[in-house]
């Protein structure tokens, strides 16, 4: 290219930006491009960039004869241009050097950093321990489980600072890099946990949300077990006749979640027991492998405190496909962690064990197993109990 071409190049651009300025001379005066003063090297050139974005620097120093950019790691490398496009591909502080010789024959030179950095972003992923915990000395088979999870972080861009948050965990919150949150089974669930990733460099910040279930989902259909239904489900009693009395079972609303089921055991004959059960009722419930471990846990208050020797008679997981199911195999009636009796008082309290399968049919599956909890008074006393949120979650396979 002629020197003559440079110049007539040269001239124009000064030009160029000369009319901007005089046609707009309100917009000129708030930008932030002064005009260079002679023999000054101005250039925009960005701080900071991800890789392979393109980018534009931009020489806006007055009376140039010639330029030269030498750009560290860029595509391109060198550049004549007063504009050029750049893209660079890996990450580091690359340095830019402009070298100008302005038509006075004088020459100067000016050198910028562009960082070069991943975007900031973030996943988690994370892997849960369920540990049982016995929370009741008085009470040796009321335990509980402490689900305790490790997050992993999946960043990018090299953030240097960690904020995460764990609805109803233990902490709520951490800024360690790979925390280990504890949730006790009550307060587990599907949570919202939340991390932000920041990098200070260039005060760059990405919040990462995801649902994390911790702990198992219950075996049992909630439609039967949760009391969240608008009606009534069905369950089963051994109370005789066979059927529950008019008006003994109800749907509350001041359950210990949402709704509860209020059961009015009307006292008396002290072999009138009122068991709450769903065996013919398949599809409120499970299958439950041998071997495995399952925490049984439900709430109950009462309307009178009722002593533990007094209270209600037992609770259990049972399992049983009777001919008359429309489930096969057939088995035989088993019953798993038979356990009582128990007091309730005016509040809502947990009651709870842990259990192992046993092997009883030659490795199957128990078919059709199924809670059954028992309410009566060893004296035959009245009283109305409520019952909410049972379930049964399988701990470990
Ligand atoms: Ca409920």
């Amino acid at each position: 290219m002629s020197k003559i071409n440079l110049r007539f190049l040269k001239n124009f651009l000064t030009i160029s930006v000369i009319s901007g300025c005089l046609f707009m001379i309100e917009g000129c005066g708030e930008e932030d491009t002064a005009v260079p003063s002679a023999g000054e090297v101005v250039a925009d050139v960005p701080a900071s960039a991800t890789p392979g974005a393109t980018l534009t620097f931009l020489d806006r120093s007055e009376n140039v004869a010639t330029r030269a950019w030498t750009i560290q790691d860029g595509d391109p490398a060198t550049s004549t241009n007063r504009s050029v496009s750049v893209v660079f591909e890996s990450t580091g502080e690359k340095s830019v050097v402009l070298d100008v010789v302005f038509e006075n024959g004088t020459t100067n030179s000016a050198t910028y950093t562009i960082d070069i950095q991943d975007l900031v972003t973030a996943s988690f992923t994370s892997v849960q321990t369920p540990l049982a915990v016995i929370n009741d000395p008085d009470m040796p088979k009321n335990a509980d489980i402490q689900y305790s999870v490790e997050f992993n972080p999946s960043v990018t861009g090299t953030p240097d600072s960690y904020a995460w948050t764990f609805p109803g965990g233990t902490p709520e919150t951490s800024t360690d890099e790979r925390p280990v949150v504890t949730w006790m089974d009550g307060d587990a669930g599907t949570v919202t946990v939340s991390l932000v990733v920041s990098r200070s460099s260039d005060s760059q910040s990405v919040t990462f949300e995801e649902e994390v279930t911790v702990g198992s989902q219950s075996i049992l259909n909630p439609l039967w077990w949760n009391f969240e239904s608008d009606t009534l489900m069905n369950y089963l009693t051994w109370q005789a006749p066979g059927a529950w009395d008019e008006g003994a079972l109800t749907l509350v609303d001041d359950g210990f979640k949402g709704k509860a089921v209020k059961i009015i055991y009307p006292g008396g004959d002290v072999n009138n027991q009122w068991s709450l059960f769903t065996r013919d009722i398949t599809e409120a419930n499970g299958s439950l492998l041998p071997g495995s471990v399952v925490l049984f846990s439900y709430y109950v208050k009462a309307e009178t405190n009722v002593a533990v020797d007094n209270g209600f008679r037992f609770w259990r997981i049972a399992n049983h496909v009777p001919d008359f199911v429309d489930l096969e195999p057939k088995q035989d009636y088993k019953n798993i962690g038979f356990v009582g009796p128990q007091g309730a008082t005016t509040e809502w309290q947990r009651f709870s064990h842990l259990d192992t399968i046993p092997d009883w049919y030659a490795g199957e599956a128990l078919a059709n197993a199924y809670p059954h909890i028992n309410f009566a008074d060893i004296n035959g006393t009245g009283n109305t109990f409520y019952l909410d949120e049972v379930e049964i979650k399988v701990i470990q396979e």
